[in-house]
């Protein structure tokens, strides 16, 4: 009989995952029944903007995370699909950082090309999955969102790509509950207009913290104070915007800080990060981690230990995204259509324990890149995923630390970078970052004189 595998979610993992075994069946494999069970009505995950925020029209927990303005954060060499370069999907040459519409036009590109929506069930939210041990399958309950109705299918396998950037970590200080203004998480955020003029606090170091805080404070903002658990970022920021050590409490408006220090502010914006939640997920099969490099239980970073037929994709902390996801998704097929042996359980729990063990010893952002280097190249090796310059990726990834170091404003303006695909260089962007107020494809391709996007 046919195997049956349930994909959820159709962010950039489970479209990876169907757009490997399209792969695989283009060149002749007999591939299973695919299912990819999508709680949205569209594709491409947190890529896909929503305005909404709470709740959706189903009063589900709406999954966007990502505001309006983002642009990509790393050189979009970085994540370039060994498959599908963006010279491919673009026609031409692009600046390094795109907009988030540009990325996601591409994503949807190569979904598209090989039709994988023939395999996606939109506006249909998991919300069990067990495995019956007496039949060895997996029982999967599914509810459609628009009609209510649910059921439960079998499946052999199951693969979980439901991110986790979504459920946010929400810490609480004394006198929160008193603050008379906005008090807000990352995820909620959506259009850095609504900022114009107020004080602002922002609490995090890390990457929400970091581009919110810009954000802001290039739409409009009035002084911005960064607040800060372990370590400052300590990059050159522009004026207006200080770091300080962490909040101790609110008293009404006034904020005080560790070092004895007050502001006036008039919101608060929680750049706390997220948690891995998997409510869907049987306790025996439910992964538990932070947000790390090389999350326990996971063997490759990608078999469930205990019942390797249950694969999650892309719940590592991420340096690589996109050739990441694809390098898992492609291990995952291969272990499914018998192309790839697992080794026993015994020799599994070693291969973790090593990558966890080095895990725990990185101690520098540098150090933290190769690791996730070598992740991936270890992936890479045991599929016939197409060859890409690994190496270079690292050096970009090592180029840019000291680019935004150099200068956190500008550093997208200032430096290009060579595809590890195609070979092909970056453009310079027409318009500096900070003065780059429209965001749209439109404006980001039109105006570089380069090629419209491909259909
Ligand atoms: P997601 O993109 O989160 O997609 C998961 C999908 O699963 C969603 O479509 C969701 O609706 C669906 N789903 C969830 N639960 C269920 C369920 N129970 N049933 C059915 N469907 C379900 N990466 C970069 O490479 N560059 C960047 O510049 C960048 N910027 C980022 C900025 C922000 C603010 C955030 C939050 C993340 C950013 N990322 C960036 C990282 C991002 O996580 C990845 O690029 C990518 O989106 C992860 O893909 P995914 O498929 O794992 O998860
Ligand atoms: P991250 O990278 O997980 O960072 C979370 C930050 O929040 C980090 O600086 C934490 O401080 C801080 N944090 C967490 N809990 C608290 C509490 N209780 N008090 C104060 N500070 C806290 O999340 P991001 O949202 O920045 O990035 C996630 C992804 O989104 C990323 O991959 C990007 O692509 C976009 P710490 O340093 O641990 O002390």
């Amino acid at each position: 009989m046919t195997q049956r595998v349930a994909i959820i979610g159709a962010g950039p993992c489970g479209l990876a995952q169907l757009h490997a075994f399209e792969e695989a069946r283009k060149q002749g494999a007999e591939t299973p029944e695919l299912v990819c069970f999508e709680k949205q009505e569209n594709w491409g995950g947190l890529w896909n903007y929503t305005w909404r925020t709470g709740l959706d029209a189903h009063g589900e927990p709406v999954h966007g995370s990502m505001y309006r303005y983002l642009w990509s954060n790393a050189p979009k060499e970085l994540l370039e699909f060994a498959d599908y370069s963006f010279d491919e999907h673009f026609g031409g040459p692009l600046p390094s950082f795109p907009p988030r519409e540009v990325l996601f036009d591409y994503i949807i590109g190569r979904a598209r090309k090989n039709q994988v929506e023939r395999f996606i069930k939109f506006g249909t939210v998991v919300r069990w999955v067990e495995y019956d041990n007496t039949r060895q399958c997996f029982q999967v309950t599914i509810e459609a969102l628009d009609t209510g109705a649910s059921r439960t299918e079998t499946f052999d396998r199951v693969i979980v790509g439901t991110g986790h950037f979504s459920i946010p970590n929400v810490p609480e200080f004394p006198g929160f509950e008193r603050f008379p203004g906005r008090i807000l998480h990352s995820h909620d955020f959506r259009d850095a207009r609504e900022f114009c003029g107020k004080r602002i606090l922002v609490m995090g170091s890390s990457y929400s913290a970091e581009d919110i805080a810009l954000q802001c404070r290039k739409y409009g903002s009035g002084p911005i104070t960064i607040t800060y658990r372990t370590q400052p970022m300590n990059f050159d920021w522009p004026e207006g915007i200080e770091e300080v050590p962490l909040l101790t409490h609110m008293d009404g408006s006034t904020a005080h800080f560790r070092d004895g220090s007050t502001r006036g502010i008039d919101a608060i914006i929680l750049c706390t990060g997220y948690q891995h939640s998997f409510p869907f997920m049987a306790e025996d099969l439910k992964l538990t981690t932070h947000n790390r490099l090389y999350p326990d239980n996971l063997y490759k970073g990608v078999f469930w230990m205990d019942n390797p037929d249950v694969m999650y994709l892309g719940m590592q902390d991420q340096y690589y995204t996109f050739t990441l996801f694809d390098a898992e998704a492609w291990l995952a097929r291969d272990y499914i259509l018998g192309r790839y042996q697992l080794p026993t359980r015994a020799e599994r729990q070693e291969d973790l324990d090593a990558w966890r063990t080095r895990e725990e010893a990185l101690g520098s952002a540098f150090e933290d890149i190769d690791f996730q280097a070598d992740h991936l190249a270890d992936l890479v090796r045991l599929t016939d995923y197409p060859a890409f310059d690994i190496d270079l990726t690292r050096s970009i990834f090592k180029e840019w630390e000291h680019h935004k170091d150099e200068d956190v404003v500008t550093y997208r303006d200032r430096h290009g970078f060579t595809s590890p695909v195609t070979g092909t260089q970056s453009l310079p962007h027409h318009t500096g970052w900070w003065h780059a107020l429209d965001d749209s494809m439109e404006t980001y391709i039109g105006n570089n004189e380069s090629h419209s996007q491909s259909a």
